[in-house]
């Protein structure tokens, strides 16, 4: 049985409308009585708090109560109060000499709301400032017990965490679906304290040494003079970056991959980057990298939906998250790691380990499966979640360590400080996202914010004044003890190792993994980008670049910027390509893929009724899409449809495919009231709607499955959409042309259509 079924049916009963009709009396639904919008003049019973919104203040980190009342929690209560509790009779006059007159200065209410109106933004994060996250719930398989003492990844064990997904170059307003790295950082509230797994989309990074991360962000970020282009990378001093520190050339070839432009941020991989140290109960290490596997595929959109996406709904990935979770489509990722041994070099087949532009391909080390994450519940608030939310590579916990990757060093610095900007002082732990679940007894006091109540006199140790309290515990009693590695005698440089000299060899064997149309995707990408830069210089550089990599993509790019491939100046890498990196191939799930079916009043209105229900059958999200909207009454079948999407409201970039039901029913108001098949007989311009044209043209262009039955194929026709093209199907039914909809839509897209 398919769990999403029933979840399916909540979204398109909820969220989306359903064609048994609207539940009655919902205001703003079709059938139902207009709204009324009174005040309501009695205080009414208020909504319960969701488990996630106590007050900050009513219980402080030692567990000790601080003596507020839970109740008086930010809008908990039938009356307004300021926010020192006193009611006040009107929020909405100022006091004024008379009412004409000018306003009094002691009006302490206007002040007190102005100030605090003033300052409600906090700083954005310097980079992954655009984000959006979900609680969930982490349980472990166990399979990693024998490698790690963390009591997290304990067979069983069931541990909250709290996930946010981002964008890193663009501001907290900018759209989601620009080509850009995507974050995917973890939250584990394990029982011995807090673990942070800061990752990303992509396996790789674009430096070696963390003192140059404020160089690439400013080099990515928009230009200091006129502050464009927003949340791109598709600009001069980014590329100015990229081709002048040749170890960014890796990282920069997945951003112009697919990985750039992740369908969603459930289809998405992630990835710990860094080698990681694990350590198991005997105190035996193994070096690590951690990877995160979509259970729904690695799914991309392609650079034109992505580019209408940012346009037409700029938050196109936090929709499709918070959706899903609200209907119950609970997104789930593996949890994986690859093992190493962890030698005194620490290499692992010939790869430097402590290169963070380096990965290991799975063929050499498979990942192997430790655990499943949830998502399950959307935030209640997004500033005080996904706003607040503070990660640090630093929150570790027994049984997990860090390595001497440079970048990793840096960021251990990093994450701490800037949370001191970001949320006022040292006190953001206490914040309720950022809690501990497990106990907290520092001995850590005072400074900004101090929301905790500390007991006791005696805030250092040993003391004889608080009991001695608190006592420290040794790694028998779970305490984290840094594992004694050796550090070898040397002198103190700043020099990278020898080993971090290839810059070339493994974005080569990417290159390689990549089947023809995501190398068409490729070249498309950096003919983009570069074709936006402006200095000639940056582009030929770029190309030298990329004569490193292959010669077919150098000589793709050069011939779209109208620029001479150059040699490469050194041998191409011998590697050998990793087919895991490729993101086609294989088969996935079906489950919450939307697919829009296209209809009309005078549509086959019984067909839409039965394949909108097959496509519930199969897990997957049915939108009626019609002229105008409310609902399609009509055809032997009970009940009206409603209409979810209109041919104003659709476009191609929501739906993963398309049905159209049958001509007739879409020409009749869709067409201008002209027959589209009369149109194209006479040879005149058919009367189509240019909109439906549009929603079946982007699909077919986009690689997306599309079925049509009785007698649609004028209307492909019109949409420049050939009936026989790959992926176009026209049958008798919905349901049979759905049937291959669905085989197709395993394969996300049907990729015959990008042809060279
Ligand atoms: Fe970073 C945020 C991931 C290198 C400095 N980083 C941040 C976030 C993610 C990453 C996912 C957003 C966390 C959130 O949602 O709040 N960063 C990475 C990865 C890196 C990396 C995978 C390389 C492997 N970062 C990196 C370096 C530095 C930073 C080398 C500095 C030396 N990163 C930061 C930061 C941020 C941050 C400035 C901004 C907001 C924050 O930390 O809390 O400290």
């Amino acid at each position: 049985p398919n769990p999403l079924k029933k979840a399916v049916h909540k979204v398109t009963e909820t969220v989306r409308g359903d064609g048994e009709g609207p539940p009655e009396g919902v205001p703003g639904r079709p059938g139902s009585e207009p709204p009324t919008v009174e005040e309501p003049t009695e205080p009414r019973e208020p909504l319960p708090p969701k488990p996630d919104q106590s007050g900050p203040a009513t219980i402080s980190p030692t567990g000790a109560p601080t003596g507020a009342d839970r109740a008086r929690a930010a809008q908990s209560g039938a009356h307004l109060t300021d926010a020192q509790g006193v009611r006040r009779p009107d929020t909405d006059h100022s006091l004024k000499a008379g009412p004409r007159g000018p306003v009094l200065l002691q009006d302490h209410h206007l002040r007190e709301k102005v100030m605090h109106f003033d300052h409600e933004r906090i700083p954005e994060r310097v980079v992954h400032a655009r984000g959006a996250a979900a609680h969930g719930v982490f349980q472990s398989y166990g399979t990693a017990a024998s490698v790690t003492k963390a009591a997290f990844l304990a067979e069983g064990a069931e541990t909250p965490v709290f996930v946010r997904f981002s964008t890193v170059l663009g501001s907290r307003g900018s759209a989601d679906t620009v080509r850009d790295t995507r974050g995917f950082a973890t939250k584990f509230y394990t029982e011995e304290g807090v673990f942070d797994l800061v990752g990303n989309n992509i396996p790789v990074f674009f430096i070696q040494d963390a003192i140059k991360f404020p160089d690439v962000i400013h080099a990515g970020k928009p230009h200091p003079d006129r502050e464009i282009p927003q949340a791109q990378s598709a600009h001069d001093t980014f590329w100015d970056f990229v081709t002048l520190h040749t170890e960014a050339t890796h990282h920069t070839l997945w951003n112009m991959s697919d990985r750039g432009i992740p369908r969603s941020y459930r289809t998405m991989e992630g990835f710990g980057v860094h080698t990681f140290r694990l350590v198991a109960a005997d105190g035996g290490t193994t070096l690590v990298k951690f990877h995160w596997k979509p259970k729904l595929g690695v799914h991309s959109l392609v650079w034109e939906e992505a580019q209408i996406a940012a346009g037409v709904d700029p938050d196109y990935h936090r929709r499709d998250l918070a959706d899903a979770i609200e209907a119950g489509a609970h997104p789930q990722w593996e949890l994986g790691i690859q093992t190493f041994p962890d030698t005194p070099d620490q290499t692992f087949e010939g790869i430097d380990l402590l290169d963070p532009t380096n990965l290991v391909p799975e063929e050499l080390a498979p990942v192997q499966p430790i655990g499943l994450l949830t998502l399950n519940r959307n935030p209640s608030n997004f500033f005080a979640e996904t706003e607040q939310v503070a990660f640090h590579v630093g929150h570790l916990v027994p049984g997990i360590d860090i390595t001497d990757d440079p970048l990793l060093a840096g960021r251990l610095f990093s994450y701490l400080d800037t949370q001191i900007t970001r949320l006022g002082g040292p006190n953001f732990p206490q914040l309720p996202i950022n809690r501990p679940h497990a106990p907290v007894n520092d001995m850590l006091r005072d400074g900004m914010h101090q929301t905790a109540v500390h007991r006791g006199v005696a805030p250092y140790r040993p003391n004889s004044l608080d009991g001695g309290c608190p006592f420290t515990a040794g790694a028998d009693m779970g305490a984290y003890v840094e594992t004694p590695v050796l550090v070898p005698e040397a002198t103190k440089v700043r020099e990278a190792p020898e080993s971090f000299a290839d810059h070339y060899g493994q974005a080569r064997r990417f290159w390689l993994s990549m089947t023809p149309v995501e190398r068409d995707h490729i070249i498309g990408a950096y003919t983009f980008e570069l074709g936006k830069c402006w200095e000639q210089a940056i582009k030929e550089r770029a190309l030298q670049v990329l004569a490193h990599i292959d010669p077919e993509l150098c000589a793709g790019v050069a011939e779209g910027l109208g620029l001479p491939a150059p040699e490469p100046t050194e041998p191409l890498a011998d590697v050998e390509p990793s087919p895991a990196l490729s993101q086609l191939g294989r088969t996935w799930p079906t489950d919450g893929r939307i697919v829009g079916i296209v209809t009309g009043p005078d549509g086959d209105l019984d067909g839409v009724r039965a394949v909108r229900e097959a496509v519930v059958e199969a897990g997957m999200v049915p939108l009626v899409v019609a002229p105008t909207g409310g609902t399609l009454e009509g055809g032997d079948g009970a009940g009206a449809l409603t209409v979810q999407r209109t041919f104003a409201t659709a476009r191609s970039i929501e739906f993963d495919a398309l049905l159209l039901a049958g001509a007739p029913g879409v020409a009749a108001d869709a067409y201008g009231g002209k027959d589209a098949k009369a149109g194209l007989a006479d040879g005149t311009t058919p009367g189509h709607d240019p909109r439906v044209s549009l929603l079946l043209h982007e699909a077919f262009r986009h690689g997306k499955a599309i079925g049509a039955w009785k007698g649609a194929e004028a209307v492909l026709e019109a949409a420049g959409v050939p009936a026989g093209a790959p992926g176009v199907v026209v049958a008798d039914s919905g349901t049979t042309a759905l049937a291959e909809v669905t085989r197709l839509l395993g394969a996300h897209r049907v990729w015959e259509r990008f042809t060279r």
